[in-house]
């Protein structure tokens, strides 16, 4: 079978370790949110594509969610010292080199999605992962504070400042990388990853050309929630979907596919939201255990995803 992932960054990548570990899939193709992206000290800096290469080549520090395990700060510390600007983001030794590759490559006008697969190949990936697209799309979040682009509100502000609105700067003149409308239009089956909508799967969506291909694609697309009884297993979604408005708990992550999918996944624990959410988009919503612990889990709910 031919998979599309659409995915953010530590769900995503758990999905896709799970995906791609399953028996009946053929070829995995994970299509990568770019609106996390931001320059620091002159290195691109791709959250999303990084966490799910790193996690998908066994690299990944798994405390963290992100960077390299067993990485080294020496050079972070280098620019404190030197008074840097941003040196509230981490970059790793090792996980430096990656960036100083991309970054060159980039310079040299190679595009982000060919150099995304020059890493993961030579990282010993076989998953396809695609960038949803080449142009640079940050997202920017609103708050009392004024503007702040994705990294600061999250990392530097710690998700803090509650949230006016959200911008995907630029997606509107952005375009799909080469590859993503050819495997959304061939595949079997097309996932939406446990990831934040808002923040992960919009943004992707918001670049002209991307709901048509899903809407077009002859695969069912199935979502999987990112809440467990309310809450996500990683990052800032319930206080988010308040702030702009959303009804709580999977109710709100319905709103947020609504119209997209032809499916929803909600964890077992959840059971009780089935019905009220089924009706509420016209879908059928299925039961699984969606918490992504082991690659047991993960092979698990893939499984299910496919069956
Ligand atoms: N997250 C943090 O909470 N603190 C950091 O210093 C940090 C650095 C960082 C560097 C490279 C990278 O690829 C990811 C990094 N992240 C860091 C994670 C990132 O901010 C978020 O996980 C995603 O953007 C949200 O999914
Ligand atoms: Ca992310």
């Amino acid at each position: 079978l031919r998979i599309v992932l659409l995915a953010g960054g530590v769900g995503g990548a758990r999905m896709a370790v799970g995906l791609s570990a399953e028996p009946r899939v053929g070829q995995l193709t994970v299509i990568a949110n770019v609106g996390d992206d931001d320059w620091f000290h002159g290195l691109r800096v791709c959250p999303d594509i990084d966490t799910i290469t790193y996690t998908l080549a066994g690299l990944v520090n798994r405390e963290q969610g992100w960077g390299l395990a067993g990485d080294t700060a020496g050079a972070l510390a280098t620019l404190r010292t030197l008074g840097s600007e941003d040196t509230w983001m981490s970059l790793g030794d090792r996980d430096i080199g990656l960036h100083i590759f991309r970054s060159h490559r980039l310079r040299q006008g190679h595009p982000l999605s060919s150099i995304t697969r020059a890493a993961a190949h030579a990282l010993g990936v076989s998953a396809a992962i695609l960038p949803a697209t080449d142009s640079e799309v940050p997202t920017i979040v609103s708050t009392a504070e004024g503007r702040l682009r994705f990294q600061q509100w999250f990392v530097e502000r710690r998700a803090k400042p509650a949230v006016a609105s959200l911008e995907y700067a630029g997606a509107g003149q952005a375009m799909p990388a080469p590859g993503v409308r050819e495997a959304i239009a061939c595949a079997d089956l097309i996932v939406i990853a446990p990831s934040n909508p808002l923040l992960s799967i919009h943004p992707m969506l918001a670049i002209p050309g991307m709901r048509t291909a899903l809407a077009a694609a002859s695969a069912s697309i199935v979502a999987v929630s990112p809440l467990l009884r309310g809450a996500a297993v990683k990052g800032p979604l319930a206080a988010l979907a308040a702030d702009l408005h959303f009804p709580p708990g999977n109710l709100g992550i319905a709103r947020m596919y609504d119209g997209l999918v032809d499916a929803m996944v909600i964890d077992h624990g959840d059971a009780a939201d089935q019905a009220g959410i089924s009706g509420a988009i016209g879908v059928p919503v299925l039961c699984a255990h969606t918490l992504i612990a082991d690659a047991a889990s993960a092979t698990r709910l893939a499984s299910t995803l496919i069956s």
